[in-house]
């Protein structure tokens, strides 16, 4: 009689090697990890700068509503003056990046249509993301103060700021279109780049050397009334990111009818 046999109850597999992992195994890991990573913190680096571009614009339209309020303000309706970027005698009212506006006061003419935004009268923020100054243009029929031709409904039938969909090839958006016709002020951050902005710590211009020409004419330019408002793009020789906003003539009036400073 042939019994089968019992499986040995202490009957173990073979024991297998122990085995890590090889070096190659380890270099392969890492790289997909590596790729992996990157494919993750690349739109990260995006996301951050698109953040920081939407806070810029609530920053920029918050100035805005400061300008309206401090034309309000005045007893005769105005809008403040630009502090001066550079030059300046060091007079009161006459000097540059201190966050106060400058003008002369014989004349009731501000020192300049374009320079920073004058966050100390205002009480805004000073600097962007960036570290740099923004950037404002006020034109005169709307900054004058007395004894100059003071602001009246009809201050914006004259030449005022032209925003351009592109660089222009004249002062009146040549070449391209009209973003907006005829506004009082602009007021721009020069973006991450920072191309022709005032830097806020060396009160300095950075140069617009390799800027495309839609950024140069942001930084004075061809056409001191004329600044483009464009996509953002980061094409070779078309890069942009400056962060364009303008008062509306209309809404301005409109503001100042409604408080009764204007008729
Ligand atoms: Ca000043
Ligand atoms: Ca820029
Ligand atoms: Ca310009």
């Amino acid at each position: 009689m042939i019994k089968s046999l019992p499986s040995h109850p202490d009957r173990v597999s073979p024991a297998k090697p122990q085995r890590g992992f090889s070096l190659i195994e380890i270099a392969v890991t890492l790289f997909i990890l590596t790729l992996v990573l990157g494919a993750l913190l690349m739109p990260l680096a995006t996301q951050v700068e698109e953040r920081q571009v939407r806070e810029t614009e609530r920053i920029i339209n918050e100035m805005m509503e400061a300008l309206v309020g401090y034309a309000i303000s005045q007893t005769t309706p105005r809008l403040p003056c630009p502090d001066l970027a550079s030059g300046g005698t060091g007079a009161a009212n006459d000097t540059a990046n201190d966050g106060i506006e400058d003008y002369n006061p014989a004349t009731g003419v501000c020192a300049t249509t374009d320079g920073n935004i004058p966050w100390a009268t205002l009480g805004v923020n000073a600097t962007d993301f960036w570290g740099n100054r923004y950037r404002y243009l006020a034109m005169a029929a709307f900054t004058n103060r007395s004894p100059a031709t003071v602001m009246s409904l009809s201050s914006a039938s004259g030449t005022l700021i032209k925003v351009c969909a592109a660089a222009p090839t004249s002062a009146t958006c040549g070449g391209t279109t009209y973003v907006a016709d005829n506004v009082p002020a602009v007021i721009i951050s020069h973006g991450r780049n920072g191309y022709g902005a005032i830097n806020g710590s060396s009160n300095t211009q950075i140069s617009t050397a390799g800027a495309s020409n839609h950024e140069i004419e942001n930084a004075g330019g061809n056409y001191p009334n004329s600044v483009v408002s464009k996509t953002r793009s980061d094409a070779t020789g078309q890069e942009f990111d400056d962060i364009v906003v303008w008062l509306s003539p209309n809404v301005l009036f409109n503001r100042l009818v409604t408080a009764n400073k204007l008729p």
